[in-house]
């Protein structure tokens, strides 16, 4: 097994923040719209994506929950054009794994808004925030960075 299969990160977020293309983007694929229907296992096993409705839905919440006992990473994800926030606070403690925030679509947004949406994750339980743009590559290289850090430290951040 290789390392990026042995730690796998899952990425929960509302629906539509980018969840999918940032994967895309990680693999060097072109990007292509495509709703998540269900979980998926990504980038050869690295990455666990999900469909936003699991964290907008209550009853849906459970799926996320029993799938993060195969994700040793939480990813936060929260578009700086979303208004609100999905995560309540200290939402991560309840799953007992570390938590990184990304901020997607930083493209569209004012600093204010990325800000804010920054604050929100960090109130969330995410130990970082990474604001990225999956359109122009902004802040991805920092993310990439922070993610293969984390498969090799052996599940430390
Ligand atoms: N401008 C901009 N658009 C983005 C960015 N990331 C994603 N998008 C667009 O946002 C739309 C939704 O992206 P998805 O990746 O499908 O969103 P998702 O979080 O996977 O959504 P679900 O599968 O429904 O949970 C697509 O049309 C993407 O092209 C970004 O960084 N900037
Ligand atoms: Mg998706």
């Amino acid at each position: 097994m290789s390392a990026a299969a042995k730690k796998r990160a899952m990425l929960i977020g509302r629906s539509g923040v980018g969840k999918t293309t940032l994967c895309q983007y990680l693999n060097h694929e072109a990007l292509r719209y495509h709703k998540t229907q269900t979980i998926t296992l990504m980038n050869g096993g690295a990455m666990i994506d999900t469909p936003g409705e699991y964290l907008e839905i209550r009853n849906l919440q459970r799926a996320l929950f029993v799938t993060s006992a195969d994700a040793h990473l939480l990813l936060l994800v929260q578009a700086a054009t979303e208004n609100g926030t999905m995560f309540p606070p200290s939402f991560s403690q309840a799953f007992n794994k570390p938590a990184l925030g990304i901020v997607t679509k930083i493209d569209l947004a004012s600093p204010d808004q990325v800000a804010q949406a920054e604050k929100l994750l960090r109130a969330a339980g995410a130990r970082e925030v990474y604001p990225i743009s999956a359109v122009t590559g902004e802040g991805v290289p920092a993310l990439s960075d922070a993610l293969e850090e984390f498969g090799r430290s052996g599940g430390g951040i």
